[in-house]
Order: structure tokens, then sequence, then C-alpha cells
């Protein structure tokens, strides 16, 4: 018997999804645009990769633009005010950290944790949405890989002096993610995102970058669960 693929199909016009949109939909503008602004920061801390920094921001730019063309898409409003709330803290941490020069804590927060969660979170999108933002999610999760490639390159050229600053960054961002996760568990769910595969997929990414960067994977497995048995 030939097998069929399956793909749940929703009501996108639904004031049910609608409502869910309005709030993933601002979440990933949100979260475009502060990356946006994160890269040009970096930019300043470190000139010698500046303009690979530059082309980075740009690139989050171009996808905040893509997916506000998938909200209008739909007829939804994006709740902006719920959005910036939602990453007040861990904007608070980068921005705190920017002001120190603790570049070392700003690629953990952007490159790493922001850029994997952003991966799990398109990954999951891509089988459920609808065609429009299908083909843009597409084009965007590629280039996150690459943003996540770059922290990963940076810090493992110097992970010996980055370790323990790595260590106490994660310490302190990481139980954000999963607060974070658990406020949108809901809205996730209509659009037909499950909490445990976002989980899996944030680890898969969020560990293997750990392991690149030179973590044992002793190391790695205690550092990407950190605070996960709250969520
Ligand atoms: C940077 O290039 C992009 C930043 C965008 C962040 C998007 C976050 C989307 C959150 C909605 C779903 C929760 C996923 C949770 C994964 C642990
Ligand atoms: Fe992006
Ligand atoms: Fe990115």
């Amino acid at each position: 018997m030939q097998e069929l693929a399956v793909r749940p199909t929703f009501d996108f016009t639904s004031e049910t999804y609608k409502d869910a949109y309005s709030r993933i939909n601002a979440i990933v503008i949100e979260g475009e645009r502060e990356a946006h602004s994160n890269y040009l920061s970096m930019g300043e801390l470190l000139p010698d990769y500046k303009d690979e920094l530059v082309k980075l921001a740009k690139m989050e730019k171009r996808h905040e633009k893509g997916f506000t063309a998938c909200g209008n898409n739909l007829k939804v409003t994006p709740d902006m005010d719920f959005a910036r709330e939602y990453f007040s803290q861990l904007h608070g941490n980068f921005q705190n950290a920017y002001a120190q020069g603790k570049l070392v804590t700003c690629f953990l927060i952007q490159s790493l944790i922001i850029e994997a969660f952003a991966i799990a979170a398109y990954h999951k999108y891509i089988p459920v949405a609808d065609d429009f933002a299908k083909k843009i999610t597409e084009k965007v999760v590629q280039d996150e890989y690459t943003h996540l490639n770059f922290g990963e390159k940076w810090l493992q050229a110097h992970f010996e002096e980055a370790k323990t600053e790595l260590e106490e960054a994660n310490k302190q961002n990481l139980p954000l993610v999963w607060k974070m996760l658990n406020q949108v568990t809901d809205d996730a769910l209509v659009l037909g995102m499950e909490k445990e595969e976002l989980i899996e997929d944030f680890m898969m990414s969020y560990g293997d970058a750990l392991a690149n960067i030179g973590f044992s994977p002793r190391e790695l497995m205690k550092m990407s669960a950190y605070g996960l048995s709250a969520a």
C-alpha cells in the first residue's frame, strides 16, 4: 500500500487561529528585529568582524519583513506589546552584557540561544504553515543555520578564554528559554506545534553547537538541560 503524506490542515481564517497567530507572529517579528540590533551591537564590540556582522544584521531585517508579510497575508495584526514584553528579560540580559563589553555572553544569547530557539520554532512551523508562510520560513531557516554557525565558529576559536563566561551565561539565560516556551505552549499548539517537539529540536541544535565549540558530552548535557525541570 502506498503511504500518503499526512499534512494536517488548519483553518487559517478562523478567529482561534488568527488570535494565536497574532502573538506568535509578533514574537517572531520582534525576535528578528532584536536579532538585527543585536548583531549590529556585536559588530561594535568586534571591529574585525564588523562587516560580517552587519551582513547578518541585514539578513535579520529581511526576515522581519518576511514574517510581517506572513501576518498581513493572513490579515492578522501582530500584538507587538506582548512580544516586547515577552523578550524583555532576555533582551535586558543582552543589553547588560553589551554595556559591559561581555562579547562571549552576547554570542551565547544571540547566536546560540536565540538562533537555536528560532530554528526549533521554524522547523516545527514549516510542515503546518500556510503556503505563503511556508515558502518564507524555509528560506529563513537556512539563514539561521548560518548565524548559529557563525557563533559556533567564533566561540570555538576562543574556547579556552570563553569557557567560564559561557557556563555562567548559560546558567543565567537558559532558564529564560524554558519560561518563554511555557508562555507560548498553548498558542503554538493552535498552530500545530507541540511543546515536546520544540524542546527536542532546540536541544539538538543547542547541544550540537556546544559540542562543536568544545564542551564534553557530559558538560553539554548538563548545560543544555539547565533549568529544564522547571518547564
Ligand atoms: C533570529 O534570527 C530569530 C529570532 C526569532 C525568535 C523566534 C521565536 C519563536 C518562538 C515561538 C515558538 C516557541 C519555540 C520554543 C523553542 C524552545
Ligand atoms: Fe532571523
Ligand atoms: Fe538569525
